[in-house]
């Protein structure tokens, strides 16, 4: 087949899991188009099965705001005049669904058709897609896709209670490849400190004033923070650890080693307000850490109770504390997490999960 694959090119959870999706389904002999704004941070371009557009927004003074919509409609036309494209797979419904329509809309004027798969993520439906200016153009473009698919059970049903819609929405959860993050579990280094990590693009939905005054509660000389990513309320982070004199910890930044920082970390901490799936938990998971995790949205489909972490209620920075305090004085209780962690992560193997999507395609093309 050949598949446009279109996505956020930056370090969220949503241009990651495209970008793996598209190069296992070249593996499994498609071609792949990428479309995003600038080339996605993981992608390789060494399988010449995949292949990059970019989207270009020209500069023009008379708008407020450029129009990237129509800029990437444009482009989906171009690309499917001049390749058998078999059918599109947007991730991230705004604008990527809306602009795939349009796309598919110009194309029927060429007697070309476009079959549309959008993957909601998350935030393109609890956060941004719900508010009033946005959601109009939101339901029309999920209910006019042919399949919709959500990253978790709870996504799904938000989609539901939140646009009233009866299409079919499919559930497809993400993955990781797990082989990568064995190889690396088996070569890392050992610490004498509790390891604690949080990644996220420090946004107010990761709710970091809390992240932060759980640390605060926490600290003591026996344990090392790390921060991965990058986002509006780093500064702030940056700033308290300064004011409380937080030594034990290193901000990464957005890092391309995180799973070396992870295979050496032992209790993963994501305290969201809001969370679809986690990704980033689940790249935890598959390092062999323990979850602390607030118990919001698809945090409970990943992290289960008792056995790979502990939920806790999303602000109840007390209850983060004694979870975290009983993990790191209760060293058997860590070790049973952690290694129950790596077994369920198995379950989100990219081997298991991208048959479900290639699947799909075949249904849809039938
Ligand atoms: O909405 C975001 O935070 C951005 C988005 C992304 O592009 O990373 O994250 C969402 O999609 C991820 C991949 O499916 C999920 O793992 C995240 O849970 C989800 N974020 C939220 O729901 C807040």
């Amino acid at each position: 087949m050949n598949i446009i694959i279109v996505c956020y090119p930056t370090y969220g959870g949503s241009g990651v899991l495209a970008t793996e999706l598209g190069h296992k389904l070249a593996q499994l002999g498609h071609k792949i188009h990428f479309v995003a704004y600038k080339k996605p941070v993981r992608l390789k371009l060494t399988d010449d099965k995949v292949l990059f557009h970019k989207v270009n927004v020209p500069f023009y003074p008379l708008f407020n705001f450029q129009p990237y919509e129509l800029a990437l409609s444009s482009k989906i036309v171009e690309i499917s005049e001049s390749n058998p494209i078999d059918l599109i797979h947007v991730h991230y419904a705004i604008p990527h669904a809306y602009a795939a329509f349009m796309a598919k809309e110009m194309l029927k004027t060429k007697n070309i058709n476009l079959p549309i798969v959008t993957t909601l993520h998350g935030t393109d439906i609890t956060l941004v897609g719900k508010h009033p200016f946005y959601r109009r153009a939101v339901k029309f473009s999920i209910q006019n896709s042919d399949i919709v698919t959500s990253v978790s059970q709870s996504l799904k049903q938000d989609t539901i209670d939140f646009f009233k819609i009866d299409k079919e929405i499919e559930v497809i959860p993400n993955f990781i490849d797990v082989n990568r993050f064995k190889l690396k579990n088996e070569n890392c280094k050992q610490n004498n400190r509790i390891i604690i990590s949080h990644v996220s693009n420090f946004r107010p939905v990761k709710n970091i004033r809390t992240l932060l005054n759980i640390l605060l509660k926490i600290n003591n000389e026996n344990l090392f923070f790390n921060m991965i990513g990058e986002g509006p309320e780093l500064d702030l982070a940056q700033d308290f650890v300064k004011q409380n004199n937080i030594n034990n910890i290193k901000f990464h930044g957005n890092s391309d080693e995180i799973e070396e920082i992870l295979c050496s970390t032992d209790i993963f901490l994501l305290p969201s307000k809001r969370e679809s799936f986690g990704l980033s938990a689940l790249e935890a998971m598959a390092s062999k850490c323990a979850l602390v995790t607030s118990n919001r949205g698809g945090l409970p489909e990943l992290n289960i109770e008792n056995e790979t972490g502990f939920l806790v209620d999303v602000n109840d920075e007390d209850k983060y504390v004694e979870k975290i305090t009983d993990l790191i004085s209760d060293k058997s209780k860590l070790e049973k997490f952690k290694h129950e962690s790596f077994k369920r992560a198995q379950l989100f193997d990219i081997e298991l999960i991208v048959p479900l999507y290639n699947e799909l395609y075949y249904k849809l093309l039938k």
